[in-house]
């Protein structure tokens, strides 16, 4: 017999109280060990409710798999107030990260072509596995000419980069107080949040604008690949406030995502030195196999490939995952309201001992055996709502870990544990210190 929706067990019942006790808990910071042990506390499934941010969290691949297929035609995730209420404050439209209906649906589908669709990545490694200048996810959006400008601009990178991190941060606790009123009663997280996001959108118009006047003045140059910026304003299927917006998330969503899970990669190969040996051993071969042909290469490095996965799951991006159920649904023998916000907590998945095979371990060969995989490499999301930077990600991170791995060995420096904070994404909370020595 099923269950009723108000016997999930959790705290629910006064989000006010939750969120002081949260509060007390340096929660902002700690939601992944909070979330761990609620599971530990109350089970595979509970329900809470922090501030006005209510929702029912699940663990295991099975019911993530049930998740997923009530997800509808339109996958909708948790609404982030402070990022819709910024574009709003300034007028600037949502691009598809922050859309939904039918508005994501159309703009998402001209994007995967330019950005995810497979036969992409020969326009992209190219790009990456290039002269390596400026920020790799930059090559891909503006093609080279941006490459060159970089050079000078290098100050404002850095302001970039700062505004992204600092973005990231402030949106935490705006994620249990409405931002609304934060900015009422003018909270200098909202306004750093404002000033972080003028940041990026400044510079990202600035590359915009850059790439539009250069385009105008050559059209065509060649058939060389001109960048995903330049390939959808010449498909001209999207309006120019549409491009903008979503470009300006890709640039954003585009760093700090990809260069934290390196260093956590390269952290996890420096305590393992014997594992270090043997991808390095894995890309010599490739190199051999492949003459040095990079898309070749790609194709034949499974455990750096694992290795990536193996890091996701130990240190997630995203602490979990969410839906709007678009149908009811019954999970652990409850019955779960269309409508109702669901997670899966993506980093309690990934150290438990019931779904992985001693969770502590870093062992990328977990993911060349057989044992089933699924739905527990989630890293990127799953579906048509998935990152869409994936393929430009998983991209760079192989190429940069090729280029680690044929040039330096990597050490740690002192026996240093680093753990993650929660600043919406999960992050070291120390600096990662690595030596490299040139092989
Ligand atoms: C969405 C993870 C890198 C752009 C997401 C989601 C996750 C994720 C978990 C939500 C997916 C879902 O709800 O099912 C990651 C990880 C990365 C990474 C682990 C790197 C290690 C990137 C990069 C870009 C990017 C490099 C841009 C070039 C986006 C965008 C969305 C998204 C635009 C929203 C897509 C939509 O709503 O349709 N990412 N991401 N991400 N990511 Fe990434
Ligand atoms: C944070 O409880 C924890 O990929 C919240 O590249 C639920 C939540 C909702 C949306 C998630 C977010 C978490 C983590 C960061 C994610 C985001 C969706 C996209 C974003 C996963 C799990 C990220 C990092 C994007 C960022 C793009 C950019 C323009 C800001």
């Amino acid at each position: 017999i099923v269950r009723p929706f108000s016997e999930i067990p959790g705290l629910w019942k006064n989000g006010v109280a939750n969120l002081y006790n949260f509060w007390k808990l340096d929660g902002f910071r700690n939601l992944h060990r909070i979330m761990l042990q609620n599971f530990n506390t109350f089970g595979p499934i509970y329900r809470e409710k922090i501030g006005y941010y209510e929702s029912v969290n699940i663990i295991n691949p099975e019911d993530a798999a049930i998740l997923f297929k009530a997800e509808g035609h339109y996958p909708k995730r948790l609404k982030v107030e402070a990022w819709t209420s910024y574009r709003d404050y300034r007028n600037r439209k949502y691009g598809v990260l922050l859309k939904n209906g039918e508005d994501w649906r159309s703009n998402r589908v001209i994007l995967n072509k330019e950005v995810i669709s497979p036969k992409v990545l020969e326009n992209f490694v190219p790009l990456l596995a290039g002269s390596g200048r400026g920020f790799p996810v930059s090559s891909v959006l503006y093609g080279e000419r941006l490459g060159l400008m970089l050079d000078y601009i290098d100050p404002e990178a850095q302001h970039f980069i700062d505004c992204i991190t600092l973005m990231f941060k402030t949106t935490s606790p705006m994620l249990y107080i409405p931002p609304g009123l934060l900015r009422q009663i003018g909270a200098k997280v909202w306004r750093d949040h404002v000033e972080a996001w003028d940041g990026i959108f400044n510079q990202a118009d600035r590359c915009i604008h850059n790439i539009y006047r250069q385009l105008r003045q050559e059209k065509g140059t060649a058939n060389k690949y001109p960048g995903v910026l330049a390939s959808l304003l010449m498909l001209d299927k999207l309006s120019i406030e549409d491009i903008k917006a979503s470009i300006t998330e890709l640039m954003a969503g585009g760093v700090d995502t990809t260069s934290i899970t390196l260093q956590w990669t390269l952290y996890e190969l420096a305590r393992h030195p014997s594992l270090q040996e043997e991808l390095r051993a894995e890309v010599a071969a490739a190199r051999a196999e492949s003459q040095g042909d990079m898309l070749e290469m790609l194709k034949r490095i499974p455990l750096v490939k694992g290795a990536l996965k193996e890091t996701l799951r130990l240190h997630p991006v995203a602490v979990s995952l969410q839906r709007y159920i678009a149908e009811d649904i019954i999970i652990q023998n409850y019955h779960i309201p269309a409508g109702t916000l669901v997670q899966l907590g993506l980093y309690a998945m990934g150290r438990d001992p019931k779904v992985f095979f001693r969770p502590e371990q870093y062992q990328p060969s977990r993911w060349l055996r057989t044992e089933t995989h699924y739905f527990r490499s989630l890293g990127f999301g799953f579906g048509p709502r998935q990152c869409l930077g994936r393929r430009i990600a998983e991209a760079e991170m192989q190429i940069f870990l090729i280029h680690m791995l044929e040039n330096f060995r990597v050490e740690k420096q002192r026996h240093v544990e680093v753990q993650s904070t929660f600043e919406l994404i999960l992050l070291p909370d120390k600096p990662i210190i690595l030596t490299l020595k040139p092989l």
